[in-house]
């Protein structure tokens, strides 16, 4: 895409990740005759598998059942090294439907979005990127990821430290951890998914001299046992084992091949109960978080015993018991966050270098110079600071640009955030409303792919699900002469109700952690908040369909 200072278009998808090509293929195939462009922040396309490059990366859904579904012929000649794809392998993958397609050509790449302005006379979005260059465009589909805007710490010192400091999903390009790793401190704040991917990864690496985890919250994890996909296995999934591993993930409550046993926990003798979970724990992939008893998370003692078996598993595994105590989580049950998938993990802090900083115990003062310094004014020097402290979710992205929806209404906001006008945020307090998770009030002719209130789930199964819906929507569109979408006020409210409700009873919602709509990095983002919708990938499915199958009730065209 040639470099201009202004370019119109029908549809404009911001974000090259997975939701961003999907978008891009699927409308420019069906609106041939519309101007179809895409911005993305990075160099190249792969959204969260372009950025996150740590050590260890690693996907921990099944590849097979992660690829999309809609290319039949690259699943042909495809082949998935392993059963949870490396970063490396996932990133090429999706760079490969990229190339096939000739999305490179409508994609303008390292062009991160400042601002957004909706016209009501025109009935357009405009854009602004940080050079000032404008794109303007009747329909947006906002693929901006739901982690995709990184956070460090709010620690004092951050920024004083002089050694090198870095972010997970900003690892630096071509840093050769046993070259330039080998006899250094290094300390990693934070042990959510990203964290324990990177100590474990880091953990083997033989040439490092220490390696100190600061870990503010034990988070349980279980094992990923990651396999070798062998040729016969891939040849048997090509003929014919795809459309049975996409249709178990279309029955299954989450998208993902695992679902929940629906038995009930006490229903069953406690040698059952301990058998079922033992098999789960042997096995590969999410099972052991979605495959375990349906009142898991719901019913507390059930949550509490099932947490007493992971515990132990963490008890054998880690030699020192003072060690392993601090590395059980104490304030929330098993699976009750998001459950990272580790390959070894425990058994790095039986090494003699791996030291274990427990911050329930004594918190981070501050970031010296060449060290973090505990509340206790004890420190630990370190060469490297690797801050894994995860991102600030689902609306982060949202927030980083600055919006001027209908009437001029900004859409993410907060008390005290030192906005000059009075205008009442769309989201206040971080808290979003929408339609369907596919729209937002007063934001018309704006559709997004992995949004707030989408469902929890196997993330490419949503997305393709999603732009789906959007496209059908934009076909409506097309067909009637529609040059703008907006949905109804009530429509919102009933939507965003029925989220709220459907989030009652789980035991997550009772736990701080992004999915909770919580990062203490983030101004304002203190409160929890409902910010996925916990019902299931089914019922939505069926929500989106009645809504199309009503005419599109609850939105408002003209
Ligand atoms: P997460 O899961 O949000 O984890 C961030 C980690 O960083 C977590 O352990 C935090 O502790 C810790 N953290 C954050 N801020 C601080 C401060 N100020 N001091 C100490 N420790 C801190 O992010 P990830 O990148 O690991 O994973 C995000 C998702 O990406 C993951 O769930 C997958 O879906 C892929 P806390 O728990 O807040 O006490």
């Amino acid at each position: 895409m040639p470099a201009c200072d202004k370019q119109t278009y029908d549809v404009l998808i911001i974000g090259a990740g997975l939701s961003g090509i999907c978008s891009l293929y699927h409308l420019r195939k069906r609106f041939p005759q519309w101007r179809i462009g895409c911005i993305e922040a990075g160099s190249d396309v792969g959204g969260v598998w372009h950025w996150n490059r740590y050590p260890g990366c690693r996907i921990d859904t099944e590849s097979l059942s992660y690829a999309f579904s809609f290319d039949k012929e690259l699943l042909q000649e495809w082949s998935w090294p392993e059963t949870f794809s490396t970063q490396a392998d996932m990133h090429a993958y999706i760079k490969r439907v990229a190339e096939k397609h000739d999305l490179y050509d409508d994609i303008r790449f390292n062009t991160r979005i400042k601002s957004a302005s909706w016209d009501d006379d025109e009935r357009v979005w405009t854009f602004a990127d940080e050079n000032n260059n404008r794109y303007t465009t009747r329909f947006f589909v906002s693929c901006l990821g739901f982690l995709s805007a990184p956070t460090l710490p709010a620690i004092e010192g951050v920024h004083g430290f002089r050694g090198q400091a870095f972010h997970t999903s900003c690892w630096p390009a071509n840093l050769d951890i046993g070259r330039d790793f080998a006899g250094k401190n290094i300390g990693v704040i934070g042990t959510g998914a990203t964290g324990i991917q990177t100590i474990t990864a880091l953990s083997k690496e033989t040439s490092i001299k220490s390696l100190t985890v600061f870990q503010r919250t034990a988070n349980w994890s279980a094992p990923l046992r990651n396999t070798k996909i062998a040729r016969e296995q891939m040849e048997a999934v090509r003929n014919g084992g795809y459309e049975g591993i996409f249709q178990t993930c279309a029955n299954s409550l989450t998208g993902f091949l695992h679902t929940a046993d629906p038995r009930k926990t006490l229903e069953v003798t406690p040698e059952e109960r301990v058998a079922h979970w033992e098999k789960l724990y042997n096995e590969p992939g999410f099972g052991k978080w979605l495959g375990v008893f349906s009142d898991t998370y719901t019913n507390r003692e059930a949550n509490t015993l099932y947490s007493e078996f992971m515990a132990d598993k963490i008890r054998s595994r880690v030699n020192d018991s003072e060690m392993a105590q601090s590395l059980i989580p104490k304030n929330h049950g098993f699976g009750t966050r998001r459950v990272p998938l580790e390959s070894g993990y425990y058994e790095a802090f039986n090494k003699p270098n791996v030291h274990l900083v427990d911050l329930q115990k004594t918190p981070i003062a501050h970031i010296a110079r060449s060290s973090v310094v505990l509340d206790n004014a004890e420190e630990y020097e370190v060469d490297v600071l690797i801050y894994a402290t995860g991102f600030d979710a689902i609306t982060g992205a949202f927030s980083a640009v600055h919006w001027r929806a209908k009437n001029g209404r900004p859409l993410v906001g907060f008390a005290g955030d030192g906005r000059q006008d009075n205008r009442e945020p769309i989201w206040p307090d971080h808290r979003p409303s929408t339609f369907l998770g596919l729209m937002a009030p007063a934001m018309p002719n704006t559709f997004m792919v992995l949004g707030p209130h989408q469902p929890f789930g196997n993330a490419t199964r949503s997305v393709e699900h999603a732009v789906s819906v959007i496209s059908d929507v934009l076909a409506f569109c097309a067909e009637k002469d529609y040059e703008y979408v907006e949905p109804e006020q009530w429509a919102v409210d009933e939507w965003t109700q029925h989220v709220v409700e459907c989030s009652k009873g789980a035991l997550a919602n009772e736990v701080d952690s992004w999915m909770t709509g919580v990062n203490n990095n983030v101004k304002g983002k203190t409160v929890r908040s409902v910010a996925r919708y916990s019902g299931s990938a089914i019922e939505y499915r069926r929500r989106c369909e009645e809504c199309k199958q009503q005419g599109y009730k609850g939105l408002q065209f003209a």
